[in-house]
């Protein structure tokens, strides 16, 4: 069993949660289970939730605060931060990727990315306006978090939702779904050692 958390962020390449669920889940090697975190911005983009079952969870900022009441409940971003095995920010929008480069925790998200235990793999998809990619900060926020450990599966290039073409679309949902598969390969090779 792998536990991935897979977590979506204000780029409209969140429309792509359904597929990349359904991919995650199609594997049938390993038995996997998925929690999704969703932005604020990120809600945004979905419709509705029909995806949620007995593998899959949905959780937003509003879980965060009416999951804790009192001293001794559940902090919510440290239970998901330790149930993860692997933690999948898929997309990771220019925005999300700035507060991680910087440590900010200001959302469900980025609190579990400021309290992920970094021996554990975290993979992040950029996904963002080929402007906003092609600002020197972007490679500079991306250096920071590959300097951690970090793996990213980089943007290619595409005509946006906004009309430009260029640089900044999200990784196509089949490369990181292979991508994922493999880290559960190499998780499970380690974890028989
Ligand atoms: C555009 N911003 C974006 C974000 C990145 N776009 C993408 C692709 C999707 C469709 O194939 C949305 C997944 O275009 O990743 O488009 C302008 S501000």
């Amino acid at each position: 069993m792998v536990n991935v958390l897979l977590g979506c962020t204000g780029s409209v390449a969140t429309i792509k949660l359904p597929l990349l669920l359904q991919g995650i889940l199609d594997q049938n090697e390993t038995e996997v289970k998925v929690n999704v975190v969703l932005t604020r911005r990120g809600e945004h983009f979905i419709n509705s939730l029909p995806f949620s079952s007995e593998n899959v969870k949905v959780f937003t900022d509003e879980d965060e605060w009416s999951s804790w009441e009192k001293r001794g409940d559940p902090v919510l971003h440290i239970e998901l931060a330790k149930w993860a095995d692997i933690f999948v920010i898929a997309p990771l929008s220019a925005n999300s990727l700035a507060k991680l480069a910087n440590g900010l925790c200001d959302n469900l998200l980025t609190c579990i990315a400021r309290a992920w235990d970094q021996s554990k793999p975290l993979i992040f998809c950029p996904a963002m306006n080929t402007k906003m990619y092609e600002h020197v900060l972007t490679k500079e926020h991306i250096d920071k978090l590959l300097s951690w450990g970090y793996k990213c599966i980089p943007v290619i290039e595409k005509t946006l939702m906004c009309g430009d073409t260029g640089l900044g679309a999200m990784a196509e949902v089949d490369t990181i779904v292979e991508y994922i598969k493999n880290v559960i390969k190499e998780k499970k090779l380690y974890k028989n050692v």
